[in-house]
């Protein structure tokens, strides 16, 4: 079943997201939903509270280098929390809360994660490339951040008109 992606300015987006404690069917069942509406809406992340639930989960599937999305890529991330960085790199990222914009946003280059799975078994990761940045805009939504708060003055300025044109435009 799909779920309905809330958008920018919706205020549900700056609520921070709370810690799982029942790993159980219906966390389950609402990961699965969250990965239906992921993959047809065309996203590589997503974050719960991207479908209005602030609980912290969220999920990540990394496209191969032809660019497909593969379930076996996928990782459900759970309660997690960033305990190692290292560098910073410049990447144009985009959201499905805040459609049709991309801008280059500063992140570290690698991290450690540790996190916990649908089972709630306690697990770690290291990341680098494109699953580092995706892991901090995904956190960055539990926290009730979105990415265009890390742009400098005139680029959000520049965001705001653009985006609320392509809203005027929309309805
Ligand atoms: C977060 O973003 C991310 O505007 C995931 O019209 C972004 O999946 C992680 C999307 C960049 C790392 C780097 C955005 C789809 C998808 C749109 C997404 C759109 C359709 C964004
Ligand atoms: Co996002």
């Amino acid at each position: 079943m799909t779920l309905t992606i809330i958008t920018y300015p919706d205020k549900q987006l700056k609520n921070i997201s709370k810690e799982v404690t029942a790993f159980d069917n219906t966390l389950h069942r609402f990961l699965d939903d969250m990965y239906d509406t992921m993959i047809t809406c065309n996203g590589i992340g997503l974050a719960a509270i991207q479908v209005a639930n602030p609980i912290r989960a969220l999920l990540l599937c990394i496209p191969d280098e032809e660019g497909n999305q593969h379930r076996d890529n996928l990782l459900e991330i759970i309660n997690p929390v960033i305990v190692n960085t290292d560098g910073s790199v410049l990447y144009q990222e985009g959201c499905l809360s805040v459609p049709g914009f991309y801008e280059d946003v500063e992140r570290y280059e690698t991290l450690t994660l540790r996190y916990q799975n649908r089972y709630g078994e306690r697990c770690t990761l290291e990341a680098k490339e494109l699953l580092s940045i995706a892991i901090q805009h995904e956190i960055d939504h539990l926290e009730g951040k979105l990415f265009i708060e890390k742009l400098s003055y005139s680029r959000r300025k520049k965001f705001e008109k653009e985006y609320k044109k392509a809203l005027k435009e929309k309805k």
